[in-house]
């Protein structure tokens, strides 16, 4: 009987032991897989936050006036991303300002002052133009939006 006992004993000892050196290992091989996702993770956030928050922040304001038969200013540049607000004003006849690129096709009659506001999310030379008869020089009433 104190045999069978020891021997008991013994088995219940390897046991015990066998477990313990084996949970140690398992909680290391957790805590350092999981550490390095976590940092790699952070700071690809912090990056990109950064970056995005610099290009959206910038309000361009544009006081334009249509007259027979240009457009003042006639040259309006931007960076990418900006949000551009045209105030423009029709000093002598009914105009209008198209901008085909951005979707933008606005009336100005004679002594009104419209707003128009876009998005410059695309980068490039886009022609904007007189969308309103105004005379012989209608045609050539042009100007230029440049997005950088
Ligand atoms: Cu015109």
């Amino acid at each position: 009987m104190k045999k069978i006992s020891l021997i008991f004993l013994v088995i219940a000892l390897i046991i015990i032991a066998g477990c313990q050196s084996k949970t140690p290992q398992a909680m290391q091989e957790t805590t350092t897989t999981t550490l390095p996702q976590v940092k790699v993770v952070d700071t690809g956030n912090d990056k990109v936050d950064e970056n995005s928050q610099a290009a959206n922040s910038n309000i361009v304001e544009i006081d334009m006036t249509a007259k027979k038969f240009e457009f003042n200013p006639s040259t309006i540049t931007v960076n990418k991303g900006d949000k551009v607000k045209i105030k423009i004003t029709s000093t002598d006849v009914n105009h209008g300002i198209a901008i085909p690129d951005y979707g933008i096709s606005q009336k100005v009659d004679v002594g009104k002052t419209e707003n128009i506001e876009f998005v410059a999310d695309k980068s490039g030379e886009f022609t904007f133009f007189c969308n309103v008869f105004c005379g012989s020089g209608h045609k050539e009433m042009k100007g230029n939006l440049i997005v950088r």
